[in-house]
């Protein structure tokens, strides 16, 4: 099959303005609310007096943790229960949707306020009084684990969620055992902050009539909330709708619902009109999911001929003050489903702990773990390579999977499907002129720049779509002929609209401009995963694929009547059926237009399986020594997509990815206080987001292994860019800060601390 379109359907819309986000729903009789957050990283709360803010003009109602907890509504849900070590069952964090009795993070929602305007809600928020008594807070997850911790939750010990480990314990402990060497590495994958470019809003309503309620959310597909929402309120899912249009970005922090969406949901119903929420860039720094911080350590067992034997990871897991839908999914699962790389090594172990602090809950976050993973791995690599004396690219060479092993299955029992490692790393090193960089380091150098060269060879899981039962797709045409697609995975800025009409336009032969794809209706109620997991493709994309095939099917018989002929002889292509070797044919847009609802088609598809999309990725950085700026000089990418649908989108999500990978190497942390628990830096003027200078020079190639695991042949494409940046651009550093004398840093590689560690090797601490 051919796929071809130059820009995507979507774009004339966004860009002219006519993109529809949540704040741009106006509801009838809608009030505003407003969310009173907790001050305090820990404390009990004593007493909450709303009179002096109910007094205020204006203000409707202002609704409590006691109003919640009264409502009857349940704790908001975490994801499939991971087992620990010895089948040890993940311990509850019981989050209510307003705070109730007591706050264990600074943002926390305590009370939601509502009133007749958004200005009143937020005046009326001011003065509400609330009486804390504080408690000692922790927000280092090592901290948490320590004996005589603060404590968070009362059936929480030693804030210890989930001990967990996978792989084979006894195999990697012999494979070490008989290692000529040991090589350790020990790092901190700082927290990020999500920061979709489209701050958090909501809009809750209820239907009395049909005991329906609807939230218009940011959200990366409606069926998972649906899902959660139903635990929380009580009701089957399909008492709930979750409706968007655009959602700008989500990155993985719009996939789980919210407590503010639980406390919309129960303030509409109970004053009987909507309430209107719109979240400040600020406020989100709060309010969002964030992600990572994790602190690690790994070690890897070599021969004597350069061979890994055995890996051993050690990761230490911060979830935040509750468990997110996703947390103990991206902090289990997600860091052995690719445990030990692109190598052919059998004995790995890992082990998680996964611990509660006074901070902001950690969800999935593009990669979602396995960035985290990859980072391990790929840094263990490198330092491997530099403590034998190896070239960086030969020692992955001498241990990559090869072609022949395929399908491989890991010591975590995970099987990657497909791939060709050493033909991607060949592709990408003669790309980025691998061998060349000897003369472009000297040359940096007589300038007075230190240039440092890393690489990566990542892979990661795509796919696998656990949080539905099937993916659910629908194909409608109307009187027209134009085509409505229904899909549950909703697109935040992936290009879904385009992709999605390629695949459809392509098999039914018509112009993809009249197909429009709707993933959050008021009346849609379907099953599927959302999107998440770089999956949407391969997932949804198959299920459409298949649902236009039947249709060219269903079509045939349609077609046999309208001309006359035996189904036998008629052939389908470019959106016609023709009698073979005559010029009679009818088109499909005809018979559809004809032959009302009998083209359109429902279907549930459930054989999608995972896949593992993997790359190469070579950075070479410059830094200027007496400032500490680290720049980005060269950056070349070689994935391994498998089938791609649209290069442009698949270039973007590359670009997109890789630029958020760097970001967050070079600047982006969210700090907190250690004493008091405070986020140091909610806001762009203290938390540096990536800015397009930072990675103006990408280079993106492709090198795909089709996969056998879906009709399409395709891997994921959504979040790679972040798994291959990280260790490749954090190798570059450290390959240009060796040279100065570093030993060890972390990230991030901000100026400030790129050149304390130069200064610090120059007081004799490397
Ligand atoms: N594609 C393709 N050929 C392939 C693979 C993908 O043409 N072989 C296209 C797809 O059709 C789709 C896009 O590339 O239009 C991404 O597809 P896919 O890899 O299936 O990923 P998803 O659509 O499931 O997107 C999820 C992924 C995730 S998990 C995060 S997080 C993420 C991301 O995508 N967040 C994003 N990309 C983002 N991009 C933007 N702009 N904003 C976000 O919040």
């Amino acid at each position: 099959m051919q796929f071809g379109h130059k820009g995507r359907l979507e774009d004339g819309r966004m860009l002219t303005g006519r993109g529809r986000y949540v704040s741009d729903w106006q509801l009838p009789g809608q009030a505003f609310g407003s969310f009173v957050r907790s001050d305090r990283a820990h404390a009990e709360i004593l007493s909450i007096d709303s009179s002096a803010a109910l007094a205020m003009p204006g203000v409707v109602a202002v609704i409590t943790g006691e109003d919640v907890r009264e409502a009857g509504l349940k704790p908001m849900p975490a994801a499939a229960p991971m087992k620990g070590i010895g089948g040890a069952e993940q311990r509850p964090t019981p989050r209510p949707a307003l705070a109730q009795g007591r706050v264990r993070y600074v943002g926390e929602p305590v009370a939601l306020v509502v009133a007749e305007s958004q200005v009143a809600a937020q005046d009326a928020a001011e003065a509400l009084a609330i009486d804390y008594r504080e408690l000692p807070a922790v927000v280092d997850a090592r901290a948490a684990l320590a004996p005589g911790a603060p404590q968070l939750h009362a059936d929480i010990p030693g804030n210890l969620v989930l001990d967990f480990a996978g792989g084979n314990e006894a195999a990697t402990e012999a494979a070490f055992a008989r290692a000529a060497r040991v090589v350790r590495l020990e790092a901190y994958h700082t927290r990020v902050v999500g920061n979709p470019m489209e701050p958090r809003a909501g809009v809750g309503a209820y239907d009395a009539a049909t005991e329906t309620y609807q939230l218009y959310a940011c959200t990366q597909g409606a069926t998972g909330m649906r899902g959660q929402m139903a635990t929380v309120l009580g009701v089957p899912a399909e008492k709930i709708r979750v409706i968007a249009e655009e959602v700008g970005g989500g990155f993985g922090v719009r996939f789980n619902i919210y407590p503010e969406y639980c406390a919309l949901l129960l303030a509409a119903k109970k004053l009987g009109r909507p309430v209107k929420w719109v979240g400040t860039r600020s406020e989100m720094f709060l309010a969002d999911e964030q992600a990572r911080d994790i602190f690690h350590r790994g070690e890897l067992a070599v021969d004597g001929s350069g061979r890994i034997l055995g890996m051993r990871f050690d990761f230490t897991c911060n979830l935040g003050a509750y468990l997110a839908f996703t947390g103990a999914f991206v902090n289990t699962v997600n860091l052995v489903n690719v445990a030990s790389g692109v190598y052919d090594v059998q004995a790995v172990h890992v082990k998680a702990k996964l611990a509660v602090t006074n901070t902001v809950p950690a969800a999935a976050y593009r990669g979602a773990g396995r960035p985290v993973s990859s980072y391990a791995i790929e840094r263990l690599i490198d330092q491997a390579a530099h403590e034998l004396g190896i070239d960086a690219a030969d020692f992955r060479r001498r241990n990559l999977v090869p072609k022949s092993k395929f399908p491989y299955k890991i010591a975590t029992g995970f099987e990657y499907d497909c791939g060709d490692f050493e033909g991607v790393l060949d592709k990408a090193l003669a790309a980025a002129d691998w061998k060349g960089f000897p003369g472009r380091k000297n040359d940096s150098k007589r300038r007075g720049f230190l240039r440092g060269r890393g690489i990566s060879t990542y892979i990661e899981s795509s796919g696998a779509g656990g949080f539905a039962p099937y993916d659910q797709v629908s194909i409608a045409w109307d009187e027209d002929a134009r085509i409505t697609l229904r899909a549950t995975s909703h697109s935040h800025g992936q290009g879904h609209e385009t992709t999605y009409a390629q695949i459809v336009a392509g098999v039914l032969g018509v112009p993809m401009e009249g197909i429009r794809l709707r993933t959050a209706d008021p009346d849609m109620n379907m099953v599927g995963n959302p999107t998440g997991g770089s999956r949407s493709l391969l997932g949804v994309g198959s299920v459409l694929l298949m649902a236009s095939q039947e249709v060219v099917k269903q079509g045939l018989a349609l077609a046999a009547e309208a001309l006359e002929a035996a189904a036998a002889d008629i052939e389908f292509k470019d959106g016609k059926y023709r009698i073979k070797g005559t010029d009679r044919a009818v088109a499909i847009t005809e018979l559809a237009k004809k032959h009302r609802g009998r083209l359109d088609i429902d279907m549930k598809e459930r054989k999608v399986g995972a896949t593992y999309p993997n790359g190469c990725h070579v950075a070479e950085v410059e830094i200027e020594p007496q400032t500490g700026t680290t720049e980005i000089v060269r950056y070349t990418a070689c994935d391994d997509a498998g089938t791609i649908v649209n290069h442009q989108i698949v270039e973007g999500q590359m670009q997109g990815g890789i630029t958020q990978g760097a970001g967050h190497i070079f600047g982006e942390q969210a700090v907190y206080d250690a004493g008091s628990g405070q986020l140091l830096n909610g806001s762009f003027m203290d938390y540096p987001m990536p800015r397009a200078v930072l990675v103006n020079n990408l280079k993106v190639t492709d090198y795909p292994v089709p996969t056998k695991t879906n009709p399409l042949g395709a891997k994921g494409v959504g979040e790679a860019g972040v798994t291959g940046s990280m260790p490749c651009l954090m190798n570059a550093v450290m390959d240009a800060l060796r040279q100065a004398g570093v030993e060890h840093f972390d990230m991030p590689a901000s100026p400030l601390r790129v050149w304390q560690a130069l200064q610090a090797v120059q007081r004799g601490h490397p």
